[in-house]
């Protein structure tokens, strides 16, 4: 689906703190409040959850920090306060209402590795390429098209490889998924 955000680019935060040169990731914690947010009570995940980025994809001007969606203050269910964007990666690397933001060395675990290492790794680089091991990903459906619009292939990192591909240059993506 494409969203028209607003916000800041996260990077403009990131210069902003000035993190030393030991940073190499950075890591989002969200909040986990069960008086607002009900699903946390579940035990399906390990909550709060935590995303995670590489430093150059947190500078990098496509990244995100949004704080409004359409024009309006991001309603809660869409991660208000603020949350993360990154358009060249899928919907589960997008933290909603992140509390804590911390810069770190080591790279940091997000919820959906620790809920299942084997199907969700830290680049969470949707790769047309690369099967989810129970399920193609070389085709997708797009939101906004209407009811019976059809599949259309996944374009590698959703359509912004000449963009963010030289980041991932040199990597074996189907080991970094
Ligand atoms: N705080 C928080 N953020 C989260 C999640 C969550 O459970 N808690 N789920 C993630 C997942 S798996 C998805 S698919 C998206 C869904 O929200 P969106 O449609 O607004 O991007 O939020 C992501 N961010
Ligand atoms: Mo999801």
């Amino acid at each position: 689906m494409v969203i028209p955000w607003v916000g800041l680019p996260l990077a403009s935060l990131v210069k902003w703190a000035e993190p030393t040169g030991n940073a190499k990731y950075v890591e989002f914690v969200t909040a986990n409040d069960p008086s607002t947010m009900p699903g946390v009570n579940s035990p399906i995940l390990d909550w709060p959850y935590t995303e995670g980025l590489r430093m150059d994809e947190a500078m990098n001007p496509l990244s995100i920090l949004a704080v409004g969606v359409f024009g309006e203050l991001l309603p809660n269910q869409n991660g208000a306060p603020v949350r993360l964007v990154v358009p060249w990666k899928y919907g589960f690397k997008g933290g909603k209402s992140i509390v804590k933001i911390r810069f770190v060395e080591k790279m940091p675990q997000s919820t959906w590795m620790q809920a299942a290492a084997s199907e969700y790794g830290f680049y969470a680089n949707v790769n047309p390429k690369v099967p989810h091991p129970r399920w193609s990903q070389s085709s997708e459906r797009p939101i906004g098209g209407g009811l019976f619009a059809g599949r259309i292939k996944t374009k590698m990192f959703n359509g912004y490889e000449s963009e963010v591909g030289q980041m991932y240059a040199g990597m074996d993506l189907r080991k970094n998924f």
